[in-house]
């Protein structure tokens, strides 16, 4: 440990803030932000903090969370922290304003939280726009179902939407892509009518009980002629239980042809950690290596990259995600074994990074090669529309 090197060629920015991580949604409620502080003891067990630039991000000002969100949307969320009561539901209708509740709830921080980790991902893509960074990583952020004045499925403040207004200030056309286990409607919805964003999400698709019930293969954009965002939405609708080779085939079988095609001139990446098998909400079976092999092959074209995290709800094996990720931007190899001296070593039993995920797994993959194949076939079939 502590041997990783600054790699010659890329620089890497690390953003994060332990306020974010010291939050707290309730003890029901499945995000806890306290896997970021196990993520950071990972990566710095390891000594990868050596190799990168560590920044403590800043909170994002009111203008900032204004250019997407609406202006009463983010005045609740700070008006609400400073008054620090529970909220009280519409006598009438019995629901809360701008979508809280169980799934959005207020606690105590709850601005700080939403302005910090919002923050840190509009500093990673300064980083890139600077030239400071050819990677910036923000553990914190990649909420990527809030909406314009509404909270969605554990998200406040779409950080994703507000980094990628700041990379549209600089570069002609982003890249954005989703692997955690839910679709990515936030950002798919925020970019929806321009050809400047292209987004592609891959996830859990069951209209009827999987969280949010979007993202079927057919929505693909507005409709045409009217509309320069057509066929600019991929979506990638998978089944229970998909394993590794599948996963990281049918991957770059849809990214290779978007990045060659599309020419993105940056990529911002959505690691939401749910994706890998024994998550507690998610239902896929991947290891951490083939979700790992994902973010290689997305660093493999060279652009400027902004990398985020998202959901994850097994917080040990986020933090080894997410740590194992952080090496894969440094092309660091760091060992399965993890640090002898690491602090919070008993949360990781197996005392290894790199557990099998796919043992004893819940789920069988019942996603069948045709089905993949199908898959792969409608998705390209956006591509030949683009006039790029
Ligand atoms: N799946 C799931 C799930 N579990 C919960 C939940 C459980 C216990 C609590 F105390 C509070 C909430 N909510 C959900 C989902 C939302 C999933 C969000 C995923 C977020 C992300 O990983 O993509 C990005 C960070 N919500 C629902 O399924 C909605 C309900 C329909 C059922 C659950 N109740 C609590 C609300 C309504
Ligand atoms: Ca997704
Ligand atoms: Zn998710």
């Amino acid at each position: 440990t502590g041997g990783i090197q600054r790699p010659k060629g890329k620089t890497v920015s690390y953003h994060s803030n332990p306020i974010v991580e010291a939050q707290h949604f309730g003890p029901h409620h499945p995000m806890k932000p306290w896997r970021l502080t196990l993520t950071n003891k990972i990566v710095l067990g390891y000594g990868m903090h050596h190799a990168m630039d560590m920044y403590l991000s800043k909170p994002a000002t009111r203008e900032e969370l204004t250019d997407f969100h609406s202006e009463d949307y983010v005045d609740f969320l700070k008006s609400v922290t400073e008054a620090g009561e529970p909220l009280q539901p519409d006598k009438e209708t019995g629901l809360y304003a701008h979508n809280m509740g169980d799934d959005c709830p207020f606690f105590d921080g709850l601005f700080d939280y939403c302005s910090l980790y919002s923050g840190a991902s509009l500093d990673a893509a300064r980083k890139l726009t600077n030239n400071q960074a050819d990677i910036a990583i923000n553990w914190s952020g990649g909420l990527h179902h809030a909406k314009k004045s509404e909270a969605s499925g554990f998200c406040y403040i779409n950080d994703i939407v507000l980094a990628i207004l700041q990379l549209l200030l600089y570069y002609p056309r982003v890249l954005y892509i989703d692997i955690d286990v839910h679709h990515g409607d936030g950002v798919e919805q925020a970019f929806w009518s321009t050809d400047r964003v292209m987004t592609v999400s891959f996830h859990k698709y069951d209209k009827a009980i999987f969280f949010p019930g979007t993202g079927g293969v057919d929505e693909v954009g507005p409709p045409e002629n009217t509309n320069p965002g057509a066929h600019h939405s991929l979506n990638v609708p998978l089944h229970d239980g998909i394993d590794d080779e599948s996963y990281t085939n049918l991957f770059k079988d849809i990214i290779g042809p978007c990045v060659e095609r599309y020419n993105p001139s940056t990529i911002v990446l959505q690691c939401g950690a749910d994706s890998l098998g024994g998550d507690r909400l998610g239902c896929f079976n991947l290891n951490i290596k083939a979700h790992g092999e994902c973010v290689k092959f997305v660093k493999s074209f060279n652009t400027p990259l902004l990398v985020l995290g998202g959901g994850g709800y097994t917080a040990r094996n986020v933090a080894r995600l997410w740590a194992h990720e952080t090496s894969v931007c440094l092309d660091a190899e760091v060992s399965n074994t993890l640090p002898r001296d690491m602090p919070f070593l008993s949360h990781f039993p197996e005392g290894t990074l790199y557990p099998d995920l796919s043992r004893g797994g819940r789920f069988t993959n019942i996603n069948t090669p045709q089905y993949l194949r199908g898959l792969v076939q409608s998705t390209l079939e956006q591509l030949r529309y683009f006039v790029h």
